[in-house]
């Protein structure tokens, strides 16, 4: 196996023996096995599109459900990847059928294999060591590990009905061009910087598709404590499943609670009306072990991120969407379908109510509709100087020891900044109760980390307000934590978008060569983390 996708990969470098997220080698391979096939039907399916041809919908839905089960922290599965890959195969000969010219299909396209071993023995030896030079590989990963954010945001807007074709045929355009080995660094670099404008347009897309289908994010305190009830704790960034766990359980006497990326869900209207969605239990992901064995009762996994559970509590999590783990009872359900969730409401009901591990609320909502309510008091606020500057601080936690500095710099902010976060970094200071400016909280939280599109509208609005004619003119810095690949094409989006120096941390990108990571220096002022002391006095003094 070779990973390096994560911002956890082994030595900062790749794992090669086992992922330090728990995936076996096995699955690495498998994973990889997925994504080569995955290039293969996307090369078909743009030759179809080339030459006039539909692409049926539902090709789209599989290819960005193949591309997120391999995020990490999302499946660790085998059987379930293997039937993925042999389902692939089969789609892929049936489109195959429909193309005039299969002259020009390459070798991901029409590799084909139902058999098991010889599956397997494939899987070791495809993967991203098959490109030899460096800085195409570099490239090549960026792309792909943006593509996989994409596709997870493509599938949460889409199974609320918002789905945009045009999207799709560029993720599978642009994955069939991760094998093009005609293209030179500067046709990869353009292709980077297109994957930006269409993480935009995803990220666009999804934000509609959950204010259309919930409404718009609003100011809320969220509840941190318990009640005494049985309950069901909600991971991840599926709403749509949120949705139909909440109206399931209504007047059953389980109470439901959000963990981790499922926290915003307590900030949109649609979500607040239901009495038994009781508030936001724990912090992110990385501390599920500890907070999933003390909730006691059942927990849904909707998206990554899962972390290989303990024996103790194992059976208490059901995985569903692209989310796997063997010997976890997995939920099924399409585009357009009720999932069936009585199994695990059943089972809440034969559980302890969750213990209290804090008491209090936290303060969230702060989505560009939101902000943009607020935009007198804001503006007035920067212009009278009570407010000096915006700290984008949004991405992913993790468990990485460094992650502290988070805290740190948050806490040594000085008292006339706002932090704007999205994603679940914010588990890192959103409790430390910072206060706030005439009335404006001192952290606004937007959502999860999709929702890092409503911290570019909410620049943009700034922009337009204050007049200026660069985005980097605005007293916005941007200090992101990353640490799995929806955080890349959110960072891709934002170069596109035009935004320059962001600091990236807590460690730069393993895949990033030294000649791209020099590209991004020079042409974004893209940066590390140093001590909290220094990035202050750089970021903000
Ligand atoms: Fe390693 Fe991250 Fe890949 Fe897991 S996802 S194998 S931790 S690089
Ligand atoms: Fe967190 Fe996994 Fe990335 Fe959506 S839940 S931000 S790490």
């Amino acid at each position: 196996m070779f990973c390096f996708q994560c911002q956890e990969t082994a030595g900062c470098s790749g794992c090669t023996i086992n992922g330090v997220c728990g995936k076996k080698a096995a699955t690495a391979n498998l994973q990889d096995l997925l994504i080569y096939t995955t290039k293969g039907i996307s090369e078909v399916t743009t030759n179809l599109r080339k030459e006039n041809k539909e692409v049926d919908v539902e090709v789209n839905r599989i290819i960005r459900d193949v591309l997120f089960t391999t995020i990490t922290n999302a499946n660790f599965d085998d059987k379930v990847i293997l039937n993925k890959v042999k389902s692939i195969m089969d789609i892929k000969e049936e489109l195959i059928s429909k193309l005039d010219d299969r002259s020009v299909l390459s070798e991901y396209a029409v590799y084909y294999s139902k058999d098991e071993v010889e599956l397997r023995e494939k899987s070791e030896n495809v993967g991203v060591l098959d490109t030899e030079n460096e800085d195409i590989r570099s490239l090549r990963e960026l792309i792909i590990y943006g593509l996989k954010g994409m596709a997870a945001y493509l599938k949460h807007a889409g199974v609320l009905g918002f789905e945009n074709s045009e999207i799709d045929a560029f993720l599978q355009k642009a994955l069939t061009a991760t094998t093009d080995d005609n293209l030179t660094l500067q046709d990869l670099i353009d292709l980077t910087m297109e994957t930006g404008k269409f993480g935009v347009d995803s990220m666009a897309l999804l934000d509609n598709a959950n204010t259309t289908s919930y409404g718009n994010p609003e100011i809320t305190k969220v509840n941190i404590g318990v009640r005494n009830n049985p309950a069901i704790l909600v991971s991840g960034h599926d709403l749509k499943d949120m949705e139909q766990l909440l109206k399931q359980t209504e007047g059953t006497g389980v109470d439901v609670y959000t963990h981790s990326e499922m926290l915003p869900a307590n900030y949109y209207p649609k979500f607040k009306k239901y009495d038994h969605f009781v508030g936001n239990y724990g912090n992110a992901w990385w501390k599920q072990k500890e907070e999933f064995e003390s909730f006691n009762g059942p927990i849904l996994l909707t998206t990554n991120c899962l972390v290989p559970p303990s024996e103790s509590y194992k059976d208490r999590v059901y995985t569903t969407g692209a989310v796997g783990f063997e010997g976890c009872k997995h939920i099924e359900g399409g585009y357009g379908e009720e999932k069936d969730f009585s199994e695990i409401i059943e089972h809440a009901k034969r559980c302890n109510s969750p213990k209290e591990i804090e008491t209090g609320e936290i303060v969230g909502g702060f989505a560009h509709n939101q902000v943009i309510a607020l935009a007198d008091k804001i503006v007035d606020a920067v212009k009278s100087g009570a407010i000096k500057k915006f700290v984008v601080m949004a991405g992913c936690d993790g468990r990485q020891k460094g992650r502290s500095y988070y805290t740190e710099f948050a806490k040594s902010l000085p008292e006339d900044t706002v932090i704007l976060t999205a994603g679940c970094a914010k588990y890192r200071y959103n409790k430390l109760n910072l206060g706030d400016i005439d009335g404006i909280p001192r952290v606004l939280d937007a959502g999860q980390c999709n929702d890092s599109y409503s911290l570019a509208v909410i620049a943009m609005k700034l922009q337009e307000v204050f007049g200026l004619d660069d985005i980097n003119e605005l007293p916005i810095v941007y200090n992101i934590a990353w640490y799995e690949q929806k955080a890349v094409i959110v960072l891709l989006s934002l170069l596109y978008l035009g935004v320059k120096n962001i600091h990236l941390g807590p460690t730069l990108p393993a895949f990033l060569s030294e000649n791209t990571a020099k590209f991004l220096v020079e042409n974004f002022g893209i940066a590390g983390i140093g001590t909290v002391e220094e990035d202050i006095e750089k970021l903000i003094k």
